[in-house]
């Protein structure tokens, strides 16, 4: 899977991404690349792989607690697929965390000499999906710590706001608290975890407190966020697929730090608190010359 950046980063991308704590990098990779994982994203429906969150959501819903989604569109509904470590089970997805031109963006981007693959995460709303992806921040769900830890959302579809494009809230990286993470589809926090609530980013954003963004994208644009940028992302009320894979990446001043109630990885069994990521659990993708 030898490609190349289709062109070089700014000055500009880069700091607009830790002023920010996040960054659209238009037309940054080969769109094949991410046309190449369509059929592997398409065989992980149906399968343990992938978890359906619109299932998840209607139990909540059940049991009296809130879930965030719009209304059934006429023309059907459909779900929001979700899962988590590909990479470990399918070489296709090895390929395109570990061995495509990303981890190096993700390097240049957080100005990191190594980077480490935190895990690759599918996010796969099919037309009419209801559910919202709850606001949160990535960080809380991760047994690490470090200003070098990034997300890089790379959509498979043409994504608008209508289908489903991510939310970001600027600047809020930078904001001091660590959130409690949640169900994502309903602000109810993970049992046993830690942290602020969430604050209500949408009415701060109304009040003038706060800034909201989102990005149209094609395949081969990305997003970038910093792991403490609160987001979230709409329904997909559109009548086409948004399906994105999600690349989760550690720099070079991540290290191990355990969060209790957050789900652990069963293949992270070199976790020493405060020291730096281990290569077999968390490999080195990409080193700087
Ligand atoms: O794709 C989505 O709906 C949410 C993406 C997200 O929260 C993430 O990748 O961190």
């Amino acid at each position: 899977m030898a490609q190349k950046i289709l062109r070089e980063l700014t000055a500009d991308e880069i700091e607009t991404f830790w002023r920010d704590g996040i960054v659209c990098l238009r037309a940054i990779v080969d769109p094949q690349l991410l046309h190449d994982m369509s059929e592997p994203v398409a065989a992980l429906v149906g399968t343990s792989g992938v978890a359906d969150l619109s299932a998840m959501g209607d139990a909540i819903a059940a049991s009296g607690q809130d879930v965030q989604r719009g209304d059934v569109p006429a023309s059907g509904r459909g779900r929001f697929f979700a899962g988590v470590d590909h990479w470990l089970e399918h070489q296709e997805f090895r390929d395109f965390s570990c061995n495509s031109v990303l981890p190096a963006i993700a390097g240049q981007v957080m100005k990191s000499s190594r980077i480490h693959l935190w895990e690759d995460s599918v996010l796969f709303k099919e037309p009419g999906t209801i559910e919202r992806t709850a606001w949160h921040q990535d960080l809380g769900y991760f047994h690490c710590e470090g200003d070098k830890v990034c997300t890089m959302w790379c959509p498979l579809d043409s994504v608008t706001t209508q289908s489903g494009s991510v939310r970001f809230v600027v600047g809020s990286h930078l904001w001091p608290d660590l959130y409690q993470p949640n169900l994502f589809v309903s602000s109810m926090v993970i049992p046993g975890t830690e942290g602020s609530v969430v604050p209500d980013v949408e009415s701060m954003a109304q009040r003038g407190e706060c800034q909201i963004v989102t990005f149209d994208t094609e395949p081969g644009d990305v997003t970038i966020h910093h792991a403490r940028t609160i987001h979230g992302a709409g329904p997909n009320t559109s009548n086409r697929s948004r399906r994105a894979i999600s690349l989760r990446y550690c720099g070079d001043d991540a290290v191990y730090l355990t969060r209790p109630g957050s789900p652990a990885k069963a293949h992270h069994v070199n976790v020493v608190q405060g020291a730096e990521l281990h290569n077999d659990d968390c490999p080195i993708v990409w080193r700087r010359d």
